[in-house]
């Protein structure tokens, strides 16, 4: 059983950075980590988990968007990149592994063309749509330091921000 992470919440400076790029030296760090970070997801419970949120400068993230009742499909995705996006969107609801109990509709596109290396090195490219795009923005975003309350109006974002740290606050006194 792989030790799990603390994910982070905000204010954390760490969520807001841009993650360094994965080099060939990080090869045996990042297939640790991976373990590590699958481990965690599945525990929260989530369907991603980004390198940053668990406290890690490296653009990298964890997927797993089988349906329910499928086999597990746990997917690691280094150095991804968005090659196009539809001009087709979707509205739908989306949370975060960083903000919990948070939700709100994002209208993202809802077909995109990814590319990123796999745990072996190997080029990855494929059309991805509905949750598996939608989870691939979500966690790509992460790696450019953006939350998904960033695609909200001010007004909103800062709603939701104040209520996490409340909640959050709250949470702490009763430990
Ligand atoms: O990156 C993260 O914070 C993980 C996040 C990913 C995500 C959720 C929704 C839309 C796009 C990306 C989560 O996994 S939040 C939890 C969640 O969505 C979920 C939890 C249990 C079962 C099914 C979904
Ligand atoms: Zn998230």
């Amino acid at each position: 059983m792989s030790e799990l992470l603390t994910i982070l919440t905000p204010p954390d400076p760490r969520l807001r950075r841009k993650a360094r790029p994965v080099a060939e030296g990080d090869a045996d760090r990042v297939r640790t980590l991976a373990e590590r970070m699958l481990a965690t997801m599945y525990a929260a419970p989530g369907i991603g988990l980004a390198a940053p949120q668990v406290g890690e400068d490296l653009r990298l993230f964890v997927m797993d968007v089988a349906e329910k009742g499928a086999p597990p499909a746990p997917q690691v995705l280094i150095n991804p990149e968005l090659v196009e996006a539809s001009r087709e969107t979707e509205l739908r609801e989306e949370g975060c592994l960083s903000l919990p109990n948070q939700y709100a509709e994002i209208e993202r596109p809802y077909r995109i063309r990814a590319r990123w290396l796999d745990l072996s090195g190997r080029r990855q490219e494929a059309v991805l749509e509905a949750l598996a795009a939608r989870c691939f923005q979500h966690e790509l975003d992460h790696l450019d330091g953006i939350l998904f309350v960033d695609h909200l109006s001010p007004l909103r974002r800062n709603m939701i921000l104040r209520r996490l740290a409340k909640e959050l606050k709250a949470k702490a006194q009763a430990r």
